[in-house]
């Protein structure tokens, strides 16, 4: 690992989150932006959408822009995900999130962790946000408590107050990168500027994990996985298919029907 990527798992482990900048080209991932705006647009995707018209999330990246290997294939992310989930981890999805000016603040919240009766002391997702747009504390840039990821709660506590100081806007220019533990208290900012910020989000799981949590990701269809470099492969050792309810365990059946006798 470099220095920079020491300093980055640190960073993480001490405080929940860690800011990688520049690691891609601003100029490329601008391009990447707009790029994902077009995808926003088209009809034929709506159905991979979930938000409204100030904030979406837009899953099944991995299939839809080639550019989203590049970043998630990152060596920096790579090795910080590795040092956390074990060597053996993967990228499980990845989406476009935008924020559209008028955004109201995101809710407060934590990735994964609704399930879990007693929430682990060891890290069950690594989670990120390449800035493809630059990030700033007036157009939505992601906020992060800091240390929060030592609170052992599966969500935060609700008298938080988001516009205090406890919400740390994370900024950077196009191409940096940040990174969190799964159980840190984080949201979007509120957009009160006048552009759009766009940001992509790929998530790391160690294999252990049960991603059918997570209803609204998309497998990694076997067409694209064929055309992967061996790199981004390794990564993507969830079963190749075009639908959830092959990729996933099924929902659980609903409770048994009430005792007539
Ligand atoms: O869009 C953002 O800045 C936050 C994304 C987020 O909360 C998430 O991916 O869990």
């Amino acid at each position: 690992m470099s220095t920079d990527t020491d300093n980055a798992v640190e960073h993480l482990e001490e405080f929940g989150y860690c800011l990688l900048p520049d690691l891609m080209p601003a100029a490329w991932a601008r391009a990447f932006a707009d790029g994902c705006l077009k995808i926003h647009a088209d009809p034929e995707l709506a159905d991979n959408i979930s938000g409204d018209e100030y904030y979406q999330t837009l899953f099944g990246m991995l299939n839809l822009d080639d550019r989203t290997w590049d970043c998630a294939a990152h060596p920096a992310p790579v090795a910080v995900a590795q040092h956390f989930l074990g060597p053996k981890c993967r990228v499980v999805e990845a989406c476009s999130k935008p924020t559209w000016p008028g955004a109201p603040h995101q809710a407060l919240h934590v990735d994964s962790a609704s399930n879990f009766l007693r929430v682990p002391n060891i890290p069950w997702m690594i989670n990120t946000m390449w800035m493809l747009t630059d990030f700033t504390a007036e157009n939505g840039a992601t906020a992060v408590v800091s240390g929060s990821h030592r609170s052992g709660l599966s969500q935060p506590p609700a008298q938080l107050d988001v516009d205090g100081p406890d919400l740390l806007p994370i900024c950077g220019r196009a191409g940096s990168l940040l990174m969190w533990h799964g159980g840190a208290f984080h949201m979007a900012r509120a957009n009160r500027s006048d552009q759009i910020r766009v940001g992509l989000n790929v998530a790391y799981y160690p294999r252990w994990f049960n991603n059918w949590v997570e209803n609204h990701h998309r497998p990694v269809w076997p067409e694209t996985y064929e055309r992967m470099p061996p790199q981004m492969q390794r990564l993507c050792t969830g079963r190749r298919v075009h639908a959830r309810e092959e990729a996933y365990e099924l929902p659980p059946l609903p409770p048994p029907a009430a005792d007539q006798s």
